[in-house]
Formats: structure tokens, C-alpha cells, sequence
């Protein structure tokens, strides 16, 4: 294939040649911790938590595939908006995380227990190693944007954390951004 080329809206994340995908509470139920928020949410609105945009290229490991995330400031219950969060399919793949703007938490975990969360602030530059779950929070006030590159076989598990949910949830508690132990 021919080199391509595209460019990120500051403003909205979207990047250019992309297919955007929107994901609202209702597409997110059972992964807040607070079930009757989430159904008074869907209730009131259904809002959009986040929009991600990638690129379409081969799913192959001699490509990497990249694409742009916004989530939006809110939060349902405590739990501050949130991407849905994977494992990758192919577990000994990697990632990398660059922050335009906003704030956020990188909330990862292993099979084996294993936990780390990073901050997210404009320039911040995070690797998810092989092997790690990943998901963001926005703990700010505005729109949280990032870009993210992983090779093009990684695949996405999204069932495992449906199912056992993260160990770490981000909430907000009097004004401060506390990590509460799910397990
Ligand atoms: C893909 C990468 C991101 C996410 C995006 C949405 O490996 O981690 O592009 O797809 O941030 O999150 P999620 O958890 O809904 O895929
Ligand atoms: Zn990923």
C-alpha cells in the first residue's frame, strides 16, 4: 500500500480518513460500578462518553494501527467517564498512549493481579506493555484526547474485562481523584 497521511482535530480529536465510533452509557452497561447511575443516565439522556477514531488499514503485525480518543467529561454515580477497556486478543502485544489535552488516568492490570495507573495530562507519554489490560479515565473538566499506535494483530478482548470487570475504578470523593479497590 501507498504511505498515507491525516491530521488530528484539536478540537473534536477526530482524525481525518477515520471511522469514528461514538459509545454512550447504554453501550457501556454492567462496566460502572454503580448499576442504578447507569440507568438513570440511559434514562436522562443517554449521553456520549467518549468517541474513538482509527484509521482503517490490515489487521496484520507488520502494521500498526493508530487512532485518536475523546472522552468527555462526566461521570456516572462517582466513577468518572471511562473507555470501555481490553486486553488485546493477542496478549504479547503492546501499546503507546501520547495525551493531547485533558486529564486522565491510564488504569491497567494483569491476568495475574498485577496493577498500575498512570497519569494523563497534556505531552504525557505512556507505554502499556504486553500482557496488560488498559482503560483511561477523564478526572478533569474538559474533553480528554489521546492517540494511541499497537500493531495491527493485536485484536481486541473486550469480553474478559466485561466479565471480571477492572480491580481499580476512578472516582471522585470530595473533590479529589481517589483509585478504590474493586476486589
Ligand atoms: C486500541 C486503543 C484505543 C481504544 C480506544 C477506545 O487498542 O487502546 O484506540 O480502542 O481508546 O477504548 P476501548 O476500550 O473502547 O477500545
Ligand atoms: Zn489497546
Amino acid at each position: 500500500m501507498k504511505p498515507l497521511h491525516a491530521q488530528v482535530d484539536w478540537e473534536s480529536g477526530v482524525l481525518s480518513q477515520g471511522v469514528k465510533r461514538v459509545r454512550r452509557v447504554s453501550d457501556m452497561i454492567g462496566l460502572y460500578h454503580d448499576e442504578a447511575a447507569e440507568q438513570q443516565a440511559v434514562a436522562e439522556g443517554d449521553p456520549i462518553v467518549y468517541e474513538y477514531t482509527t484509521i482503517e488499514l490490515p489487521e496484520e503485525a507488520n502494521h500498526v494501527l493508530f487512532g485518536t480518543t475523546t472522552i468527555f467529561p462526566g461521570r456516572v454515580g462517582s466513577e468518572y467517564y471511562m473507555t470501555k477497556g481490553h486486553y488485546h486478543e493477542r496478549r504479547d502485544t503492546g501499546e503507546v498512549y501520547v495525551c493531547f489535552s485533558g486529564q486522565g488516568r491510564l488504569v491497567m492490570e494483569t491476568e495475574a493481579g498485577q496493577t498500575e495507573v498512570l497519569a494523563m495530562f497534556p505531552g504525557s507519554v505512556a507505554y502499556v506493555p504486553p500482557h496488560w489490560a488498559h482503560r483511561v479515565s477523564n478526572v478533569g473538566d474538559d474533553p480528554l484526547l489521546f492517540f494511541a499506535a499497537f500493531p495491527g494483530h493485536a485484536g481486541h478482548d473486550y469480553g474478559t474485562i466485561a466479565q471480571v470487570g477492572f480491580r481499580l475504578r476512578v472516582e471522585e470523593h470530595g473533590g479529589e481523584v481517589l483509585i478504590v479497590d474493586n476486589t
